[in-house]
């Protein structure tokens, strides 16, 4: 597991899965226009790093998780599944039947005592430490022609909660205001932002750290729907095997990742806000403008030879999607243990995350796919989904024609479509109002006699099992030519 983003870096290259480019190439929509063509080349396109973004001394690298295999690498695994499996079987550990089997145990034992952070004194993120530092020599990208200015797209935003002590790490994009001020981009369902509300109560300034290309497993941490209240390093200790090694910041009382190349610290003022955007996001589309509150830098610590690690969202596939299918595999086994009967689940790239939720479930009683739609709604940030589909188990939810045939097939549009209301996701533009719109679940399940369905339900197609099997042999054979 690399315990570097250079280590992440080096491997990727002798894997010849990292392009690099030595001309200079601007931070101004150059970099991003390259990262967009090597998003849209298929399968992810390969990770870049800008060795001489012009007009700044520090490579930049891209699109560095965005692609299946990257992402598995980042991980240490060598498939997502096997990561859901991992997690499956710590949530619901055998019965040791004997002293063998007790034994067989301890590594995942081992592997529980390792979760908790650990802090060391001496961190490569501190070998500079520039407190009246400013953001001025990052090479921060501007992504898209119509944004509002600069933006730290891949910020780890590190926050406690004021009463509580408990710690929060989110991934907000940052808007450049000077070299000493950016926006500060949670939105109000996050954890961040939850901080904030609570600073703000109690009136009270929120220290605010800032971690910039860290160890890659907590890039990913950082983007994942943890449960409020449970700290991502946990996560991140189980990702990575180890503890993560934690230092105390300089001028604030937080502590960050010592791996991390670059740190901003600082805070937010309660009261305060901002004009932010806008910028050219996840949805395909430019968010509005809209008031956020303001980071104020108090110390910049750092390496001596930094990478900064940014990434691009845009119209979909985007490097985006590969973390996102990190956390569907990671989140399907925590989320069965709430709502067993949902078999896989699935989040198609063009529906960014929440606009399309596909299910599938081991249909047990009447109206059980109305349930499954309840209990998203009202599960973590799978609340957002704005339409879900609900299909049998023996529908394969990754393959999204199968799904579209199944639905248009299944589905009665009058029987069998649950309209309802909530909160949905800020960069939801079509809702009325900001953050609180429609959604709709599909049940494209088979429906039962039980559920008013008193016809015959059509049988799938499929061939007999000899004919397939003699198929199966001749088709080889044409193949093999
Ligand atoms: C590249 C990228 C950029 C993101 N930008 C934002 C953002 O600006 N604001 C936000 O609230 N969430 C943003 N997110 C989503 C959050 O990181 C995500 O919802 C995360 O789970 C939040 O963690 P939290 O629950 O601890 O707040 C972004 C995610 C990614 C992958
Ligand atoms: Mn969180």
């Amino acid at each position: 597991m690399y315990s570097d983003l250079n280590d992440f870096i080096t491997d990727l290259d002798r894997r010849k899965l990292l392009a690099r480019i030595g001309e200079p190439v601007s931070p101004d929509l150059e970099i991003a226009a390259v990262t967009d063509r090597a998003c849209k080349s298929g399968g992810g396109g390969p990770a870049l790093l800008f060795e001489n973004p012009a007009g700044f001394s520090m490579p930049v690298a891209s699109n560095v998780f965005g692609s299946l295999e990257r992402m598995c690498l980042a991980l240490g695994v060598s498939t997502l599944d096997d990561l859901g499996r991992e997690i499956e079987q710590l949530m619901t550990p055998p019965m040791p039947k004997g002293i063998m089997d007790a034994l067989k145990l301890m590594p995942l034992v081992n592997r529980l005592s390792d979760l908790m952070p650990k802090t060391v004194s001496d961190a490569p993120c501190q070998e500079i430490v520039q407190r009246d530092g400013t953001l001025d020599d990052l090479p921060i990208l501007t992504c898209w022609p119509q944004d509002g200015g600069r933006f730290i797209t891949l910020p780890l935003v590190f926050t406690k909660d004021p009463e509580t002590g408990m710690r929060n790490i989110g991934t907000y994009r940052m808007q450049v205001f000077d070299g000493r001020t950016t926006g500060m981009h949670w939105q109000r369902h996050k954890g961040g932002a939850q901080h904030h509300r609570i600073a703000e109560r109690l009136g009270k300034r929120l220290d605010v750290a800032v971690a910039l290309s860290p160890e890659p497993v907590l890039t990913y941490c950082a983007t994942a729907p943890m449960p409020e209240g449970l700290d991502e390093l946990l996560l991140g200790g189980f990702l990575a095997r180890r503890r993560i090694e934690m230092v105390k910041c300089v001028t604030v009382d937080l502590e960050v990742p010592a791996s991390a190349h670059i740190v901003l610290e600082g805070y937010v003022e309660p009261g305060e806000r901002r004009r932010e955007g806008p910028f050219g996001d996840h949805t395909g589309f430019y968010s509005q403008p809209d008031d956020y509150p303001v980071f104020h830098l108090t110390c910049v610590t750092r390496r001596k030879k930094p990478t900064y690690l940014t990434t691009i969202v845009g119209i979909p596939p985007m490097e985006d999607y590969y973390l996102g299918l990190a956390s569907e595999r990671i989140f399907l086994p925590l989320i069965r243990k709430t709502v067993p009967e949902i078999v896989d689940m699935h989040f198609p790239a063009e529906g960014i995350f929440h606009n399309l939720v596909i299910i599938s479930i081991d249909k047990r009683y009447p109206g059980h796919a109305r349930k499954i739609m309840h209990a998203c709604w009202g599960l973590g940030q799978l609340m957002f989904s704005k339409a879900i589909v609900i299909v049998d188990k023996d529908v394969n939810v990754q393959d999204v024609s199968e799904v579209a045939w199944i639905v248009g097939t299944h589905v009665d549009p009058l029987r069998d479509v649950q309209m309802t209301k909530g909160p949905v996701d800020d960069l939801d533009d079509a809702a009325d109002l900001p953050a609180y719109g429609g959604k709709m679940g599909i049940d494209a399940t088979r429906k039962w006699a039980s559920e008013g369905y008193t016809r015959t339900w059509p049988a799938r197609i499929a061939t007999s099992e000899a004919a397939g099997r003699k198929a199966a042999e001749i088709w080889s054979r044409i193949k093999g030519r």
